[in-house]
């Protein structure tokens, strides 16, 4: 199956966003990618819910939520918006992510898992069968427009074997320098979701219904 394409809102041009994500709709995919830092699990602050429940206002686009935020329980139920929204969750973040991933649950949305570069895949073998998606950062998380951290490859592979030893198909994200190039090794090692920030879609000099099509039809050449 073809991969997935998330783009990534906070790499939007927010002076036309809401064309932006009627352009999304219109070419039939599925999910928008939303990027929610605190300023304290990493150096940057993105958006909160006010921006994310004005968002689900505007579009019916399932929404993919990334939370980089510390001990993130407090800000879930105001996450809470229609359609079963994906919410991740850093390993990283929080000592009590089994009741995290519970609260996701409860609260309408559908847990998702996600791991920084430097941290070993089997951080997530306990909590594999109740998360609905695992998102593999290839960059360290904070900011658009990095390198690719080359080791992290490898670990979509890691995620994959784990996953299919536990006879689950779920999704496989990646987060983090998906240009081209990397997209296909990125695929090759298992990746079905792909969130599609400054380095394949919102590209300098170039139109994003444009890259959009690019992107498109690589994908459909894979
Ligand atoms: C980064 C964030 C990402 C970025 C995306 C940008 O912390 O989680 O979702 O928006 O990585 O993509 P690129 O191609 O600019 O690295
Ligand atoms: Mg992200």
């Amino acid at each position: 199956m073809k991969p997935q394409i998330a783009p990534s809102l906070m790499c939007s041009d927010f002076r036309r966003v809401e064309d932006e994500i009627a352009l999304f709709e219109r070419r039939g995919l599925e999910y928008l990618h939303l990027d929610i830092m605190d300023g304290h699990f990493v150096p940057n602050i993105t958006m909160g819910p006010p921006i994310v429940q004005a968002v689900a206002a505007m579009t019916s686009l399932t929404l993919d939520m990334h939370l980089m935020v510390s001990g993130p329980d407090g800000i879930i139920p105001p996450l809470a918006v229609p359609g079963s929204p994906i919410i991740a969750v850093h390993v990283e973040a929080n000592p009590h992510l089994d009741r995290t991933l519970r609260l996701i649950r409860s609260s309408g949305g559908r847990p998702g898992v996600a791991i920084n570069p430097a941290t070993p895949v089997a951080m997530l073998e306990p909590v594999l069968d109740e998360v609905d998606l695992v998102l593999v950062m290839t960059v360290n998380p904070g900011f658009s427009g990095q390198e690719l951290a080359p080791y992290t490859v490898d670990k979509i592979a890691q995620v994959k074997r784990l996953l299919e030893a536990r006879g689950r198909n779920i999704l496989i994200e990646v987060d983090g320098n998906t240009s081209f190039d990397n997209i296909r090794r990125m695929v090759d090692a298992g990746a079905n979701m792909i969130v599609a920030g400054t380095s394949c879609l919102y590209r300098e000099g170039i139109g994003l219904e444009q890259a959009l099509g690019e992107l498109e039809r690589f994908l459909e050449g894979l």
